[in-house]
């Protein structure tokens, strides 16, 4: 008899800790955050696409009210990140470094929920400022990753991301920017590229002022103009509360 209460008490149990096995499996940074407040900027686990999506993903807990999931970060110039379709698509690089999440992944994250980005970035004297937009997503790859932009808040860094609003996503062998040419190519990056950009966060990691090429650094021209690699960039998404 006891057995058998015991039984029929897990069975109605088990549907609780489904639900647990759920909160274990959190889509985004935000979600992390909202189970525990406490918790530090880091590196965590997030599923952006089920239980099967497993990728790791550095949290940005402090900055702007925090909750944010990096998708892209430069940092010390570690990783290569002239790179084609393919690598854009599934992503690169290392969590608690410099990484690119992928544009499924950063689909998947904006495309059922209202999200905003924020762009941190700072240059080799120490100077930080931001960029912030209260509207962000990626379509689909077969829309081409297309960006759609827009909400310009400013932290200090001007708006060298609206330029890029409405464009597919171009890398060096899949060129779908609106130049002529092949800006992936010719500024050595990976980017929403227009004819070609305003900024170039994926360009080739320079150390400051650099005129050797023209406009291939990691840039934001509104703040250091196109012969200025910075430092440091990291682009991050929340959803909308
Ligand atoms: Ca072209």
């Amino acid at each position: 008899m006891k057995l058998k209460l015991v039984s029929v008490f897990l069975l109605l149990l088990a549907p609780l800790l489904a639900s647990c096995q759920k909160l274990l499996q959190p889509v985004d940074c935000s979600a992390i955050y909202q189970q525990d407040k406490s918790k530090p900027s880091g590196v965590y686990t997030i599923y952006p696409a089920g239980e099967r999506s497993a990728v790791e993903v550095y949290c940005d807990m402090t900055s702007e009210g925090g909750r944010w999931t990096v998708f892209q970060r430069r940092m010390d110039g570690t990783v290569n990140f002239y790179r084609g379709w393919d690598q854009y698509k599934i992503g690169f690089g290392n969590a608690a470094g410099e990484y690119w999440l992928g544009l499924d992944n950063i689909h998947y994250l904006t495309n059922n929920k209202k999200s905003e980005l924020l762009v941190d970035m700072e240059d080799f004297e120490g100077k930080k400022v931001f960029a912030r937009y209260s509207s962000f997503s990626v379509g689909a790859e077969c829309d081409g990753f297309v960006l759609n932009v827009s909400g310009f808040i400013n932290g200090g860094a001007g708006d060298s991301l609206s330029y890029h609003n409405r464009m597919k996503f171009s890398t060096f062998d899949k060129d779908q920017d609106n130049s002529g040419g092949n800006c992936a190519t010719s500024q050595l990056g990976a980017f929403w590229y227009n004819t070609c950009h305003h900024s170039n966060p994926n360009g080739v990691y320079r150390w400051g002022v650099d005129k050797t090429l023209y406009a291939v650094g990691v840039e934001w021209a509104h703040w250091k103009g196109y012969n200025y690699s910075l430092k440091t960039i990291s682009m991050k998404i929340r959803p909308v509360l």
